[in-house]
């Protein structure tokens, strides 16, 4: 007999969840269209080289940016819907138990070019892991949406609780990383999801992603990040490629997302809109400083000095 899937409340134990049937056939066959919408634009024109384009690239960041909607507004709307929808934040919420944000969209597919196999990694997220309530969960949690039938995830059950052993120690960092490709994980887990199951993962548990070119694969992935994490890093580091997303300050960027979805991303804004705010006045301030330079004609840079 198959065993049961460990629910959101078991996270905590086994490193993740399955939640099958997450989203209806209806609603994931439009996820998986806007999603190969928006990885076609991003090969052609991405909007950020963390990681590049090309063709062993296998996943890209920031779905939601507007500029991958432009012509296709309601796409945006239908996708931070998704995102943001009381289902998802309430199976997150179950397995956190504490504050959460959201933190970015992701979109992992099969490259063009070569076949890998993944390496075998627990995130490298630092002090942020110290300062949760729940530190058996780490500073956020990994959601992945199935968009296609996929196998191409797996993990270790447990390993979140306890250092590397030997064994795993030997794979995931000994020779600098050289074996970590392995494919003789003890304990490894290869998790089978359907299109629009969700499987939820702590940053903390030993994992890797299957990249082979004749696989299909499109998985959106939705990160968060525990208020506590987020406070710690703000406070650190700033702004970093996850959250500086200016572009939730966007007028109407929220239009026609359901208030609940709507509710969601308002702490995301709330939390870090002002540091958007206070870049944004910093480059106004320059920018229109080198514009008044250009036109009066002078340029204290490029003259030679008096
Ligand atoms: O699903 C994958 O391909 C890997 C995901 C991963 O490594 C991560 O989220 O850190």
């Amino acid at each position: 007999m198959v065993a049961p899937d460990p629910g959101p409340e078991s996270l905590r134990d086994t490193s993740y969840a399955v939640v099958r049937g997450m989203f209806d056939q209806a609603t994931t066959e439009r996820l998986a269209a806007i999603c190969d919408r928006v990885l076609t634009q991003w090969r052609r024109a991405p909007r950020s080289d963390n990681p590049p384009a090309g063709p062993q690239a296998n996943y890209m960041r920031h779905v939601n940016d507007p500029d991958y909607h432009r012509d296709h507004p309601d796409d945006l709307s239908f996708l931070l819907d998704a995102l943001g929808s009381p289902k998802l934040v309430a199976s997150i919420q179950t397995a956190l138990q504490e504050d959460f944000l959201f933190a970015l969209a992701s979109l992992y597919f099969n490259p063009t070019g070569e076949s890998e196999d993944g390496f075998w990694h627990k995130d490298k997220i630092g002090e942020e892991a110290n300062v949760s309530k729940v530190p058996e969960t780490g500073a956020g949690l990994q959601i992945q949406i199935a968009l296609g039938p996929t196998e191409d995830l797996e993990l270790v059950p447990g390993s979140h609780l306890r250092d590397y052993t030997e064994e795993e120690h030997a794979i995931c960092i000994a020779d600098d990383g050289l074996h970590n490709r392995s494919n003789e994980m003890a304990g490894a887990l290869r998790l089978s999801l359907e299109p629009g199951d969700a499987a939820l993962f702590t940053q903390l548990c030993i994992h890797r992603g299957r990249y082979h070119t004749d696989i299909l694969r499109r998985t959106l992935m939705l990160s968060v990040k525990k208020r506590a994490a987020a406070e710690h890093s703000m406070r650190h580091r700033g702004l970093d490629y996850a959250c500086d997303q200016p572009w939730f300050l966007l007028p109407g960027y929220l239009d026609g997302v359901s208030p609940e979805a709507q509710s969601f991303f308002q702490e995301f804004i709330d939390f870090y809109g002002p540091r958007w705010k206070a870049r944004l006045t910093e480059m106004i301030k320059y920018s229109s400083l080198m514009l008044a330079m250009l036109e009066s004609g002078e340029n204290p840079f490029l003259d030679p000095p008096r």
